[in-house]
């Protein structure tokens, strides 16, 4: 049967070659559109993934699916006879793959690549998260030959398409991501999948993308500053917005209830939660709102480091979208007819908000 399989993608790029890898370990036939992303947003892109415009997108039988965790997981449903297991059958391995396949991209992939590309005190800065997440990484692998166990798996696929890219970028650009000194287990790990055989030969030849860097350094540092800075400033904006939220705040004395009363769970309901949760018994309820009021603090701050690890969106340049008085159809970007709808309403989130504000820019 005609499968008709067609992954977006380029040669250029990790998440891709998960994808790519994916599909042919199961042994399935594609047509693959080799895309310059990076610079442009090419129609089919902006077609097939309205939402993110950026690859991988698969695209099967005309439906298209994006986000390469999720394609992965698709390619070991829709084609489960065939090729090897992406993801483990026990229910319970399966979770422990999709959480460490997910540790790794918010945590470590964006921090090993940016890394080659930073300079001075944000550079030291993301070394040094980088170490981290990748020594918590290595516990994933404690004991096993692979990720998936004795097969290699999800996880595997992913770790070693960036592990690949940021051993180039760092020789490149000579800076020391990761090393044996560093990273013992996942250096023994990358040395043994790549004798194996099993990965390496779906990977780009080393000297086309060292050449790749090596010509294209400034542009790529240049190009990841200045989404940097982009990046920044909807940090800066986000935080507005946050100061405009009403910041849970403990009552004034007088309107609370009295020392001794206790609070009810009405009050404060989440507390109850923490009586079952063996809250010690000398923290007072006044304690208890502050600690909550810490605790949201820690989610903000938490927040902003993750905003900081997402690839920030970029407007694509005037030569690739559609012209500024053109107005974008319904056909080009279905989700502004959502959006039109929603226009600001009240009950907007400030994710939405923001979503509707970045689209408008690019639209
Ligand atoms: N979370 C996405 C990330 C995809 C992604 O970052 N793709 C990059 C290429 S490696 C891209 O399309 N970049 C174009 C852009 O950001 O403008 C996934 O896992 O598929």
């Amino acid at each position: 049967m005609d499968e008709e399989v067609k992954l977006l993608g380029s040669w250029l790029s990790p998440m891709s070659r998960r994808v790519e890898v994916g599909l042919k370990l199961k042994g399935v036939s594609f047509e693959f559109s080799d895309l310059d992303v990076f610079f442009s947003k090419p129609p089919e892109l902006l077609q097939y993934n309205p939402v993110h415009k950026k690859i991988p997108v698969l695209i099967h039988h005309g439906k298209p699916i994006a986000e390469s965790l999720i394609i992965l997981e698709y390619i070991d449903e829709t084609w489960a006879d065939s090729g090897i297991r992406l993801l483990p059958k026990d229910p319970y391995e399966r979770a422990m793959a999709r959480f460490w396949a997910k540790f790794f991209d918010d945590k470590c992939s964006l921090p090993l690549w940016m890394s080659c590309w930073t300079e001075g005190d944000k550079q030291q800065q993301i070394l040094a998260e980088s170490k981290l997440n990748l020594t918590t990484m290595e516990g994933a692998l404690k004991g096993k030959k692979f990720f998936g166990g004795d097969e290699i798996g999800i996880v595997d696929i992913i770790v070693f398409c960036s592990v690949y890219w940021a051993e180039i970028a760092q020789e490149v650009v000579g800076v020391n991501v990761i090393n044996e000194e560093k990273h013992p287990v996942l250096c023994k790990w990358m040395k043994e999948t790549v004798d194996s055989n099993v990965l390496k030969d779906y990977m780009p030849p080393r000297e086309k993308l060292f050449c790749h860097f090596q010509t294209y350094k400034d542009a790529i540092a240049a190009l990841m500053t200045a989404r940097g800075g982009r990046k920044q400033e909807e940090k800066e904006r986000r935080r507005e917005e946050e100061k405009e939220e009403t910041p849970p705040r403990p009552p004034p004395e007088s309107a609370g209830p009295p020392p001794d009363a206790g609070v009810s769970p009405d009050h404060h309901p989440t507390l109850e939660f923490r009586a079952d949760h063996h809250l010690r018994p000398e923290v007072t309820p006044d304690h208890q709102l502050t600690l909550e009021g810490g605790r949201k603090q820690e989610e903000k701050e938490r927040r902003r480091e993750e905003e900081k690890e997402e690839t920030p969106p970029r407007p694509p340049p005037e030569s690739a979208g559609p012209p500024p008085d053109a107005g974008v159809s319904p056909d080009h970007h279905p989700t502004l007819e959502f959006r039109a709808d929603h226009h600001l309403r009240p009950g907007v989130t400030p994710d939405h908000q923001l979503t509707l504000e970045f689209c408008r820019t690019t639209a």
